[in-house]
């Protein structure tokens, strides 16, 4: 049977991504995943066209909610053409209802256990309509089909060593989605490293992590660390300020390579930092911890968050200062967003904040779906635009590359150098955020006073139906 796996994707930018840097593991995981005798493409919907007159009697569509609506045209559009529609993934695993009104089966939570039964199932023409387990072992999870990525992506070796995280911050899914802390055998993680098919140097040389949390268990990352350290790879990942507590962690982080390592800082007020429950981060040694991973060479890629109820819209501005001050390398800058199964999302809809109006298309991260405290949902988005402009204006651009060729080891002043040119070309050529309050419930495709052209240019950007209050 042939499978198409659809990465769904809608652009976030007003001109789309100007190169594509890292791709998403789920696509080319789930190949990997597939039994034999089962021909199985992977289409990155940010990269290319999705083909509706495919020849694949399998749809297997993954989604973020800010895609929900695009995953959902494509869905109606495969089943009039009578394809077999799956869906999973973080939004299908929590509205599992609202996905069947548009795909034949969904898919709750990981898929590992059931997937090889769920795609005999569909080559047999008896596709249950749920499948789901209980949070599977890691042991024996096959190396992504990395030859099936496009070429276009920039840093091609994406891995993953864990799944979960200790924490429990107020507006992640983590927690609840991926719950416990698992790990995969080292061995495992090993031949992934080692997968070498790549075009260019720095494609063999760099592996990305998408772990939650990689550094959450000592015993578990020293061995993986100690092993990577004959390899001489460039590594980077996702990990909790309090990793550099241990400095015997950060020795064999940068004897194995380590390049970057991404905090979620969040936020620079102490009321804000206890509503996320970010218990793990102190605002008072924000600037120590980007000094410790310097003093190694490592670069420090942020997280950011605007929306908290203690945030204004000076507040919000201001961290474009407080930022460049405690000398972060990459800042990523988002608007808080009330994702179901979050604390967050429980307490806002508990007190009537959710704005039911918002589609899914406003979840991506850059949009505001819940009435702020302080300020309102428009000067909200307001506030996170011009932070986003000042924060990557030419001026502090320039400033954190300089910065960065004195301080970093040479492939993480690299990858932060490219990562700075990337949003500092963005901000040159204005090429914010997309603001979907402009599109008024009408599809993206019709919207060229918020979206140009090129936004276009592959024919692939679906048209988002607007999702209806009662959907919720
Ligand atoms: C790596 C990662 C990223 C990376 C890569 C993104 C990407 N496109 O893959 C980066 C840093 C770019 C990123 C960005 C964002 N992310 Co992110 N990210 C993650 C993270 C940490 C891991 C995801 C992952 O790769 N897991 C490994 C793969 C193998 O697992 P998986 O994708 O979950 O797939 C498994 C199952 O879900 C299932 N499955 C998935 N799809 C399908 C499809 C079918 C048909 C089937 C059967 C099964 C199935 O089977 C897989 C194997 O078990 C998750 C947290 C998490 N634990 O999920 C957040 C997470 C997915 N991100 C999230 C968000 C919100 C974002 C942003 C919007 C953040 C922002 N403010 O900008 C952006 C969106 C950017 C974009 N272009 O899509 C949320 C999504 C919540 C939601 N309900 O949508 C999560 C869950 C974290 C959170 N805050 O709760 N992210
Ligand atoms: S530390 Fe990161 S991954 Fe863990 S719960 Fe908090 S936001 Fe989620």
């Amino acid at each position: 049977m042939r499978i198409d796996v659809v990465v769904v994707y809608v652009p976030r930018y007003r001109v789309g991504h100007e190169k594509h840097f890292v791709p998403p593991i789920t696509g080319i995981h789930l190949a990997a995943l597939t039994p034999p005798g089962h021909d199985v493409r992977v289409v990155h919907q940010q990269i290319e066209p999705v083909d509706l007159e495919t020849d694949a009697k399998l749809i297997a569509l993954s989604f973020f909610s800010g895609f929900a609506t695009e995953a959902y045209r494509l869905a109606d559009e495969f089943r009039a053409r009578g394809k077999l529609v799956v869906a999973g993934g973080p939004h299908a695993s929590y509205w599992p209802d609202e996905v069947l009104e548009h795909c034949d089966a969904v898919a709750v939570g990981e898929a590992e256990p059931f997937w090889p039964n769920l795609v005999t199932d569909a080559s047999r023409g008896r596709l249950k309509k749920i499948y789901r387990s209980a949070p599977p072992s890691l042991e024996r999870i096959p190396t992504p089909r990395y030859d099936l990525l496009p070429s276009s992506f920039f840093v091609p070796r994406v891995v993953q060593a864990t799944r979960g995280c200790p924490f429990s911050c107020s507006f992640c899914t983590v927690p609840s989605l991926n719950p416990g802390f698992r790990t995969r055998p080292v061995a495992d993680v090993l031949a992934d490293i080692d997968y070498d098919d790549f075009p260019h140097w720095w494609q063999r040389r760099v592996v990305w992590f998408w772990d939650d949390n990689l550094t959450a268990k000592r015993s578990y990352i020293e061995r993986l660390l100690r092993e990577m350290i004959p390899r001489k790879r460039w590594w980077l990942t996702q990990a909790s300020m309090d990793v550099v507590r241990d400095r015997e962690l950060l020795d064999l982080m940068e004897a194995s390579g380590c390049i970057g390592i991404f905090f979620g800082i969040e936020t620079f007020g102490a009321k804000s930092l206890r509503d996320a429950n970010k218990l793990q981060n102190r605002i008072s040694r924000y600037r120590e911890c980007v000094d410790r991973l310097h003093e190694r060479g490592i670069s420090v890629m942020a997280g950011f968050v605007c929306g908290f109820d203690n945030d204004d819209a000076e507040s919000i501005v201001a961290m474009a200062d407080q930022l460049q001050k405690i000398e972060v390398d990459v800042p990523f800058l988002s608007v808080l967003t009330p994702y179901k199964g979050t604390p967050l999302y429980t307490q806002l809809e508990d007190s009537g904040r959710l704005l039911r109006d918002r589609g899914w298309e406003h979840y991506n991260g850059y949009n505001v779906t819940f009435q702020p405290n302080r300020l309102g949902s428009a000067e909200l988005v307001d506030a996170h635009r011009e932070l986003w402009r000042r924060a990557f204006a030419p001026a502090r651009v320039g400033e954190r590359i300089v910065r960065a060729s004195k301080t970093l080891r040479r492939g993480a002043f690299l990858m932060s150098a490219c990562m700075n040119g990337f949003y500092g070309f963005k901000r040159l050529r204005r090429n914010e955020p997309i603001d979907m309050r402009a599109l008024a419930g009408r599809p993206l495709r019709e919207a060229p006073s918020v979206l140009d052209d090129r936004t276009d240019r592959g024919g692939h950007y679906g048209a988002g139906r607007p999702r209806v209050a009662s959907q919720r």
